[in-house]
């Protein structure tokens, strides 16, 4: 069973994941996980926190001579910003500087000190903010690793950004995006948008119709929603399907000896039954405009009860773009967990010939 966890606060010295029951065998290329935390960095409408930060990862367990072990492996990002904010965020010793007490509409500030009992609204925030998806992207380029060995690929596009369709493979080439990016900068507002995670690949069979939370549609539509500010998910023609016949809603299946059982369509976004039909695997996602607001909306102050503005914090204008790639990093960890679960295996050979051993007995023809 492949488990992870992840630690660490916004401003607090580092972010930390541990992921157990890798198995053992798999090369670990360390520049690879650094350049997918890079991708997550960039993008329009990025804030100055991103030019802080390197986001380099350390490995403090369960790799030896660029191989994992089959031990846990510890993953940590060290906080650039943290020589900053040691007073503010120190382990040890008293409170001794201004709490934060006017909660952003839309953050999770309000709904959490009133759940934790909190005086400083910083005490949520920094657990809340999406800094903690660094620590998640990390994981998920090491399991991108370990789905790259058994053929499967992850890619991911933004569509939409404050309403514009993008017309470009990068948002900040689209000019219509830059444009509608810098007024909502110019406005001290904010900006959401769409994004589609897909993964090329996957063999069929992954996940399972059993029982309901086996279904792989449920688990990854889970894992998309648990990134922050993330407020709807669908598959293939997702909503599209309200408008669709039947007969015109699903995809026909047809067989060659070349191909084996193929489509000529995928509405249903590689999945069926909550199993992977060997299609490629599409969810698209949106994300709300980000929650801190250089002109704040109103609020009340959680000491005095008082009409007040939301707190104001340095934060992005839009990070629809980083989003996109924590999506990538979060299908991988769905993915490779579904794999692990199917093939087993302690050893890397051992889940590779698990698979083989599956597509000889699904696809005698074609192997
Ligand atoms: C983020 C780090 C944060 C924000 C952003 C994402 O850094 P800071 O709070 O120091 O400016 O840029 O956080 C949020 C959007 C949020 O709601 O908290 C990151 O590493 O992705």
């Amino acid at each position: 069973m492949l488990r992870f966890l992840t630690a660490g606060e916004s401003h607090g010295p580092c972010l930390t994941a541990v992921i157990e029951g890798l198995p053992a065998g798999l090369p670990v290329e360390i520049d690879a996980i650094n350049a997918f935390l890079y991708r997550r960095r960039q993008g329009i409408g990025r804030g100055k926190r991103m030019q802080i930060e390197a986001d380099t990862v350390e490995i403090l367990s369960g790799v030896r001579f660029g191989y994992t072990l089959g031990s846990p492996v510890t993953l940590s990002i060290h906080n650039r910003d943290w020589e900053n904010w040691q007073e503010r965020m120190a382990v040890t010793g008293k409170f001794d500087c201004e709490a934060v007490t006017a909660p952003r509409p839309g953050h999770a500030d309000l709904a959490g000190v009133l759940k934790y009992g909190s005086k400083d609204i910083r005490d949520i925030l920094e657990r809340a903010s999406a800094r903690e998806t660094a620590a998640r992207t990390a994981v998920g380029a090491l399991l991108v690793q370990l789905l790259s060995h058994c053929g499967i690929q992850i890619v991911s596009a933004v569509t939409e950004i404050g309403g514009v369709t993008v017309t470009t493979p990068e948002p900040e080439d689209d000019l219509n995006i830059q444009t509608v990016v810098e007024a909502a900068q110019r406005r001290g507002d904010t900006l959401g948008g769409v994004f589609v995670v897909t993964a090329i690949g996957a063999p069929p069979g992954l996940g399972s119709h059993v029982h309901w939370d086996r279904r792989l549609d449920g688990r990854l539509a889970g894992a998309i929603m648990s990134i922050p500010a993330i407020k709807g998910v669908e598959f293939g023609a997702g909503f599209r399907y309200s408008g669709m016949p039947g007969s015109m809603a699903h995809d026909e299946i047809f067989y060659s000896s070349a191909k084996g059982y193929y489509r000529t369509s995928n509405h249903a976004g590689g999945l069926e039954g909550g199993i992977t039909n060997g299609a490629d695997l599409e969810v698209r996602a949106v994300m709300k405009p980000i929650p801190t607001l250089m002109s704040p909306l109103a609020s009340v102050d959680i000491v005095s009860h008082e009409a007040i503005s939301a707190n104001t914090e340095r934060s992005d204008v839009c990070a629809v773009q980083a989003a996109a790639v924590v999506g990538e990093a979060v299908m991988a960890i769905v993915l490779a967990e579904a794999m692990l679960e199917k093939f087993g295996g302690d050893h890397m050979c051992d889940l590779l010939a698990a698979k083989a051993h599956y597509y000889q007995r699904i696809e005698p023809e074609r192997v």
